[in-house]
């Protein structure tokens, strides 16, 4: 990496930070405005959250010279997306009293509050505290929330992947007690006690770092579209190590083809007593050669395609005590969730609930609530924006069942609908160049339509939207992607493999609502008449030349601007 290049702004500001503080603490003090000082809303990201203004509102406030409406979002850190009972009831009543009396679940298994007022942040994240919940690195520079593979009703691997997405969660979080001090009073640390950040450095990274555990065949955590993922590898029943993989990413830019996504590289295996060192050794590779100057190039994938994976690999296992081992064999089939119940054999049974876009509300938390309060099971976070109510006993699945029915939270979903992910996009995201979140459920009834026409309804495709190309729902791995250009105007991109392993490609560039209708209804009923036996619509319209093959990585842009104009 060129060393002459300046530092980007964020370098600058976390290197004055004194390990993230800023003068945070000092900006919730100043009641005359909703917001806080520039510098330190890149700080915050740190402790989990972000400043935001509600987008709808806007133009008017700007016509009638008011301050922007700001609020805050704050992400929770919740590694295997795993909550007890007790801390769903916390979670929603912090949702009601302190943020907009919605939980939304994320594509990273945890939970964001929007629509916080900056006096109600310090409570908020007090109440979580005390219920033994945080939402320290949930954002910023660092390592983010650990995700794992969610099947509780593989018991044990479950229970191993989670527990690995927990260690390495808590290893490479921040050492500074800035959090501590600022939302809990925490006495200052002050002389005598010197802080530092031996895994992550005083600048911390040079941009946000991804890790997800995956269980085969089941890859509902994408594991090819984060910065570090590891593939468990199970021999008779018991996990044996984990293939590590490194470098995907999603985020791009529109019109700056040295963005891009990438899927992840399979560059070797570990134990998994080494899994937690790989990570960090992995995380302290990228803290020394990420590039920290250009934000838009500082993740691991860019590092990667710029030092070549050969040599990355070999930095990676200068490092490691035990290097790396020939990667395993493994097989992935699909990113999606077992919706409904699944029953085991000593009685207990868990139901994964569909979430549409991760949005909790009204009667579906009421429901939610009932259940919540009594007492049994676990609330798991899916990767696919869903929660699992996990390890329900035997006496208590009729009741369960029973609230599940009355608040309506039983209804069969279709294939396509199961498999939706649409970002939050507008009117909180500060990035988002069209709708997501609230435009997919209706384009999804209009595609819905269309499949019941060919028979398809039950069939599982995924399908999804972002407000904008930065990627948050994935869409670049995905059998349908939609990628917001404009209000009402999307890319669309085709061709990605059902189990996440292939990157799609575009398909058209800049259509409405109608114009996505018109161009995957001939592709579905093409697809209900040719298809060989168990393809994947994914791999048909790949076969069928409807678009061409795609691999990951740089030639993305290329395959891109050949296709425009399809
Ligand atoms: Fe994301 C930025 C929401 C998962 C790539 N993402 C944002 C922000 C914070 C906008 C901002 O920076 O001002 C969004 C807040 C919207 C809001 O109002 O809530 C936001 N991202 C989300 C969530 C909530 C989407 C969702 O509907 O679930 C997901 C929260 C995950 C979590 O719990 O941590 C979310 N974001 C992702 C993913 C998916 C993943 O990680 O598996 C990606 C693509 C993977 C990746 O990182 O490459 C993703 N988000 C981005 C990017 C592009 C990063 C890049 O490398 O270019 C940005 C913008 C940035 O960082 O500059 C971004
Ligand atoms: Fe916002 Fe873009 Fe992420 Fe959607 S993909 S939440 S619009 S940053």
């Amino acid at each position: 990496m060129d060393i002459e290049r300046p530092l980007s702004a964020n370098e600058r500001i976390k290197s004055a930070s004194n390990l993230l503080r800023g003068t945070i603490a000092d900006g919730l003090t100043h009641a005359e405005t909703g917001a806080l000082a520039d510098d330190d809303t890149q700080l915050t990201k740190f402790h989990g959250f972000y400043q935001q203004d509600d987008r709808d509102l806007r133009a008017e406030r700007g016509k009638q010279r008011m301050e922007k409406a700001f609020s805050f979002m704050v992400r929770m850190r919740v590694p295997a997306g795993i909550l007890t009972p007790k801390q769903w009831l916390k979670v929603e009543k912090l949702a009601v009293e302190r943020a907009n009396h919605t939980i939304r679940l994320t594509t990273r298994e945890t939970v964001q509050f929007h629509g916080i007022l900056k006096g109600n942040l310090k409570p908020l994240m007090q109440g979580l505290h005390d219920d033994l919940m945080d939402t320290i690195a949930a954002c910023g520079d660092v390592n983010r929330n650990v995700i794992a593979t969610a099947d509780p009703w593989r018991r044990d691997l479950h229970a191993q992947v989670s527990d690995l997405a927990r260690e390495i969660s808590t290893h490479l979080l921040p050492r500074t007690r800035a959090w501590h001090e600022i939302w809990l009073d925490e006495e200052k640390v002050s002389g005598g006690m010197i802080e530092d950040e031996p895994i992550l450095g005083r600048t911390y990274l040079p941009r946000k770092f991804k890790i997800a555990v995956a269980l085969p065949p089941h890859n509902d955590v994408d594991v090819f579209a984060h910065d570090l993922g590891l593939i468990a590898i199970v021999e008779q029943d018991r996990i044996i190590g984990y293939n590590v993989v490194v470098g995907g990413g999603m985020g791009m830019t529109h019109g700056e083809p040295e963005t891009y996504p990438r899927t992840g590289d399979v560059i070797g295996f570990c134990r998994p007593e080494h899994a937690v060192d790989v990570a960090e050794k992995v995380v302290t590779v990228q803290r020394d050669h990420g590039d920290r100057s250009n934000r838009k190039h500082a993740r691991l994938k860019y590092t990667i395609d710029d030092m070549g994976i050969e040599r990355f690999t070999s930095l990676v296992n200068e490092r490691l005590d035990v290097k790396l081992e020939p990667a395993r064999a493994y097989s992935f089939t699909s990113t999606g969730d077992r919706l409904g119940w699944v029953q085991e054999a000593d009685g207990s049974a868990h139901f994964t609930l569909f979430v549409e876009n991760g949005r909790i509300r009204d009667r579906m938390m009421a429901g939610l609530h009932k259940i919540a309060e009594l007492g049994v099971g676990r609330f798991i976070m899916t990767a696919n924006q869903n929660l699992i109510i996990a390890d329900i006993p035997a006496g208590s699945r009729a009741e369960v069942e029973a609230l599940l029915r009355e608040y309506g939270l039983d209804r069969p979903v279709g294939g396509l609908r199961r498999n939706a992910m649409a970002c939050v996009a507008l009117p909180t995201c500060g990035l988002a160049l069209a709708e997501s979140e609230r435009y997919l459920p209706d384009l999804v009834s209009r595609l819905e339509d269309e499949l019941n026409r060919f028979g398809l309804r039950d069939d599982e495709i995924t399908i999804r939207m972002t407000g904008c190309p930065n990627g948050c729902a994935r869409p670049y791995v995905s059998e349908i992607g939609l990628v917001g250009r404009t209000p009402g105007v999307y890319n669309l991109y085709l061709g990605g493999a059902h189990e996440g392993t292939r990157l799609n490609k575009l398909h058209r560039r800049d259509v409405d609502g109608d114009a996505i209708v018109a161009a995957l209804s001939p592709l579905f009923e093409s697809y209900a008449k040719e298809r060989m036996g168990n393809e994947r619509f994914g791999d048909y319209v790949i076969r069928s030349g409807a678009v061409k093959e795609t691999t990951a990585g740089l030639n993305f842009h290329e395959n891109l601007s050949a296709e425009v104009g399809n």
